[in-house]
C-alpha cells in the first residue's frame, strides 16, 4: 500500500495517510475516487502515536512537496488529522475510521472537535467519509480546472441515473 500513486507521470498533489494498514480497507475508497479522476496521490501509513517524528516531517514538507490536500484517516484516539493540521497549512480532510469497541464514534469525536484556529474538515465515519473526502478535494480542484468540473458533473449525473433506475423487488 505504501506510496501507491495513480500514474508515475502524474504529479502527486494529494496525500492519503492513515494510522495503520488496518485502515486501508476504508481509506482505499479515497484512493479509488482520486484514481477515477486521475489525481496524482500517494497512500501511506503515518501513525500519530507510533511514528510521531515521521508524521511531523510529513506535515512540515507537505507544501514544499506540492501537496494541495491531505486526506487523513485514523481510528480510536484519532489524533493524526489534527496533528497534521497543527503542523501545516495544507488543508487536512479527516476521515474517522470505525474502531473495534466504539465503532468509530471515538474516532469521529477525536477528529471533529478541533480547537478554534486549526481546522480539520471532518467527514462521515467509514467508507462514505473516505470517498467523500476525496470527492471534496476533486470539487475544490474543479474550481480552477474546467475539465475536472465536467468530469465531476458527469459523475453526479451517473449517480442520479443509477438512483432513478433503482427497482424495488
Ligand atoms: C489507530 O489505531 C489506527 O488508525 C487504527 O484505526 C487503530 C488500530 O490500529 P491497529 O492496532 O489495527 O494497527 O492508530
Amino acid at each position: 500500500m505504501t506510496d501507491t500513486t495513480t500514474k508515475e507521470t502524474t504529479p502527486i498533489i494529494v496525500g492519503v495517510v492513515m494510522g495503520s494498514n488496518s485502515d486501508w480497507e476504508v481509506m482505499s475508497e479515497a484512493s479509488k475516487i482520486l484514481q477515477e479522476f486521475n489525481i496524482g496521490h500517494e497512500c501511506k501509513v503515518l501513525s500519530a502515536h507510533r511514528m510521531p517524528d515521521e508524521m511531523f516531517t510529513y506535515a512540515e514538507e507537505a507544501r514544499a512537496r506540492g501537496l494541495v490536500a491531505i486526506i487523513a484517516g485514523a481510528g480510536g484516539a484519532a489524533h493524526l488529522p489534527g496533528m497534521l493540521a497543527a503542523k501545516t497549512i495544507v488543508p487536512v480532510y479527516g476521515v474517522p475510521v470505525p474502531s473495534k469497541y466504539l465503532r468509530g464514534v471515538d474516532s469521529l469525536h477525536s477528529i471533529v472537535q478541533m480547537p478554534k484556529g486549526i481546522p480539520v474538515a471532518t467527514f462521515a465515519i467509514g467508507e462514505a467519509g473516505a470517498a467523500n473526502a476525496a470527492l471534496h478535494v476533486v470539487a475544490m480542484l474543479a474550481v480552477n480546472h474546467p475539465e475536472l468540473a465536467n468530469q465531476l458533473v458527469a459523475f453526479r449525473a451517473t449517480q442520479s441515473e443509477k438512483a432513478r433506475s433503482m427497482q424495488l423487488n
